[in-house]
């Protein structure tokens, strides 16, 4: 039966209805049936061998759209709702999004899984089925509140499988139920996101906000990602999940091995894990411990398999957020690991002398990523500075010892979600122009640069560029109660809020901005800046930054002098399913992270494909794009990662010289806590922020703070020039075919994974 008819179908026997006549709701389940039912029919992938994603995180947003275009009946659907009045991005709303991940590196986990999927490679999730997810954020007096995020429907995406285990942890013992959801390629098989989840779950264990009782484990093990980890209990909680994950995920693997009748001994012929970030590290020891006790290996067999088995990828190379758990904790959690754990740390010294590579350290603490290195045949980091840093810097003592572990992979983003769902204009528009090859081979793309000088390619670009900013406008309009100009200039910077991805940068030049304009200097378009973004509920600055943003909303938006020329909108709850109305919508993409911090980043990939043209540092895939593009598609500042780095080495960035000798630094850093500011916003968050600045600024703002001035003036000046400003759109699109994650994970097979 074609979809269209299938459609119909469900919905009459269903509801008794037709398409034109149903609900929204309606449609929308109609819809969840119809996918559920063409998926349950397509094939699982098979092979050999399977990789797995472990993985604390899985940010895939909402599934509706994304399945249908798998799906390949996408177009016809839309039409046929078309046809009776009705729009899929309205019943869209009917989903809720599930928050599984903070950020890019959940976001990377989703996209891998589609791209896996696409490539019809035999590869499956294994997560957490957290059941709020990341908070929900709320604003209240221009400060950052938490609510817990209810995603979970009936009938929804997730299926209760019949696979449950026990797992012991210390004292405790919990039964783990897998939920599974189905995850499926572009016209292609089917692979599985397993998340387990545990019996004795209690959702009525919240309290206000996102609050409860740490301790009681058997009941809040599985209801929040990443909970409040600035306390002893919230640390706890962290390793009793991440031990969890790794339980069930190794019990999973063993057991889909021997069922499909494979040694054990030769694991690593039928198995890859692929470890996200160090947060599933313990799966090492975990399955070097099921291999010696439950399978008769022995302890040097196990090992050796294991290490054949296990890679890892970094994500960062910042201090605070490599894991280094204190043995005390893991003998409460997991004393079982102790003994394994031990035995690898011996292994190592007897080995190695060098107190750097240890895994455990002399204040017995335990080093994750040592872990991960040693135990692992395969190291590698996410873009090409990313990865010569951890080869030179950061790793360099465990380079030199495993060379051939090493390795780049640069990430990537799926087409599928990042054009093909959020862009259907762009979408359309390219298969007229290019044919619609680019869907399947992103290389196509470049075929766009043919059309370089036809102006009425350009043109059509600008056109939707525009029926994406009318969308947007709309939008934050309903949600936000904020009216912002259509035809102005929208500058947009959406990621978690960390100091090192610096947003207070990008608050004091709309400062700067805020008093040239005061001063007569009234820019010839007017300038939309748009923020997303996140604070980790503990992290007090990154709140402060977020109270900045929201007090010069307020003051900037009510200046009837200022406003016809300026605007600033910080959405509320930004998520994956905001970011798809914002990212088309946008002219400048803002990726200003002090160089060296940023490891890739991966929303730089997604404007460029949408046609935003990036301001960055030289940091993380920025590198990468500024290579792909030319110097003439990109507005690059402030210093390079060489320099940042010999700044911490020789300790000699001092703020307060910068803004001692700079007019602007002064005058904006000034703004934050003058008059005005604190006529709207709180005294408190605004003075810390300004001592924070001025005497530790630990992701040096100000030092790239008058560049970053200059070049942002010169691409509101080149927007100008219409012509300019249309090519290097054209440029950025055709060029941001080599961040497809098909090509991501294609090298990931083609170097660790070895599938097929
Ligand atoms: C974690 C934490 C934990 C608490 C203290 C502060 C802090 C700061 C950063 C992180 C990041 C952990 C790993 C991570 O999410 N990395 C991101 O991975 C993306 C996918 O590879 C990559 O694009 C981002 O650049 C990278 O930050």
């Amino acid at each position: 039966m074609n979809p269209k008819q299938q459609l119909q179908e469900i919905i009459c026997q269903t509801y008794g209805e037709t398409i034109a006549t149903c609900t929204g709701e309606q449609l929308y389940h109609g819809l969840l049936t119809l996918c559920r039912d063409r998926m349950s029919q397509t094939p699982v992938i098979e092979g050999k061998k399977k990789v797995y994603y472990i993985s604390m995180e899985f940010l895939i947003g909402k599934l509706l759209i994304n399945n249908l275009i798998n799906l390949g009946i996408y177009k016809e659907i839309r039409d046929l709702l078309e046809e009776n009045g009705k729009c899929l991005a309205e019943i869209e709303e009917y989903e809720p999004e599930p928050s599984l991940g903070n950020g890019g590196l959940g976001r990377l986990a989703a996209c891998f899984l589609d791209s896996i999927a696409t490539l019809g490679l035999p590869g499956d999730g294994i997560g957490l089925n957290y059941h709020f997810g990341l908070f929900k954020q709320v604003f209240q007096d221009n400060l950052q509140t938490q609510e817990k995020n209810e995603w979970q429907e009936k009938d929804g995406w997730l299926t209760k499988t019949d696979t449950t285990f026990e797992i012991s942890m210390g004292d405790k013992k919990v039964k783990a139920v897998l939920y599974d959801i189905s995850v499926i390629g572009y016209k292609n098989g089917l692979n599985k996101l397993h998340l387990f989840d545990i019996a004795s779950v209690d959702e009525e264990f919240v309290k206000e906000g996102i609050t409860f009782d740490k301790s009681a484990v058997e009941k809040n093990l599985t209801l929040f990602l990443y909970p409040d980890d600035s306390d002893e209990a919230g640390n706890l909680l962290r390793i009793y999940q991440e031990y969890f994950l790794v339980s069930c995920g190794a019990r999973l693997i063993l057991k889909e091995m021997k069922e499909k009748g494979y040694s054990l001994h030769k694991l690593h012929e039928h198995a890859v894990v692929q470890i996200n970030d160090t947060h599933p590290t313990m799966v090492i020891p975990e399955l070097i411990r099921l291999l010696t006790l439950e399978e008769g290996f022995s302890l040097e067999e196990a090992i050796d398999v294991v290490e054949k088995t296990c890679a890892y990828t970094n994500h960062t190379i910042l201090a605070e957020a490599l894991e280094k758990w204190p043995l005390k904790y893991l003998e409460r959690v997991t004393p079982q690991l102790i003994p394994i754990i031990r035995v690898l740390d011996k292994k190592v010294r007897e080995k190695y002398s060098d107190a750097k590579v240890q895994i455990i350290d002399k204040d017995d603490r335990v080093h994750m990523a040592h872990l991960d290195i040693h135990y692992g045949f395969s190291v590698n980091g996410v873009a090409a500075i990313h990865t010569e840093i951890l080869k030179h810097s950061e790793l360099k003592h465990f380079y030199n010892l495993y060379p051939e572990k090493f390795n780049n992979k640069t990430n990537g983003i799926t087409f599928r979600r990042w054009l093909l769902s959020c862009n259907r204009e762009l979408t359309d528009f390219l298969t007229e122009t290019i044919g619609p090859k680019f869907r399947q081979d992103e290389d196509e793309l470049l075929r766009l640069l043919d059309k370089k000088e036809d102006p009425a390619v350009l043109a059509r670009l600008a056109g939707i560029k525009q029926t994406k900013k009318n969308q947007l406008a709309a939008y934050i309009r309903k949600k936000e109660g904020i009216t912002i100009p259509t035809e102005a200039i929208y500058d947009i910077q959406i990621k978690r809020l960390h100091e090192y991805k610096r947003q207070q940068m990008n608050a004091l030049y709309i400062i700067h901005k805020y008093l040239e304009i005061k001063g007569g200097n009234k820019p010839k378009t007017p300038l939309v800046f748009i923020f997303g973004a996140k604070a980790a509920p503990a992290y007090v600055i990154a709140k402060d930054i977020i109270h900045l943003i929201l007090v010069l909303s307020k003051l900037i938006n009510e200046d009837e002098e200022v406003n016809p020329y300026m605007k600033v909108v910080m959405v509320e709850n930004y998520n994956v399913t905001y970011a798809e109305k914002l990212i088309p919508a946008c002219d400048l993409s803002e990726q200003i992270s002090l160089a060296s911090k940023e490891a890739s980043g991966t929303g730089n990939m997604k404007f460029m494909l949408n046609g935003a043209v990036t301001i960055g540092t030289r940091d993380g895939a920025n590198v990468e794009i500024r290579e792909l593009v030319g110097d003439d598609n990109i507005y690059i500042f402030g210093e390079d990662s060489q320099a940042v780095i010999n700044h911490y080495a020789s300790k000699d960035y001092i703020p307060k010289q910068y803004y001692d000798n700079s007019f602007i630094i002064k005058r904006a850093v000034d703004f934050i806590v003058g008059e005005k500011m604190l006529s709207i916003g709180k005294r408190e968050h605004l003075e810390r922020l300004y001592q924070e600045l001025l005497n530790k600024d630990w992701f040096m703002t100000l030092l790239d703070f008058v560049d970053y001035v200059r070049v942002k003036e010169q691409a509101f000046a080149d927007y100008e020039n219409k012509d300019k400003w249309r090519r290097m759109m054209l440029t950025n699109i055709a060029k941001a075919g080599y961040f497809s994650s098909d090509r991501t994970i294609a090298e990931y097979n083609a170097d660790i994974w070895k599938l097929k």
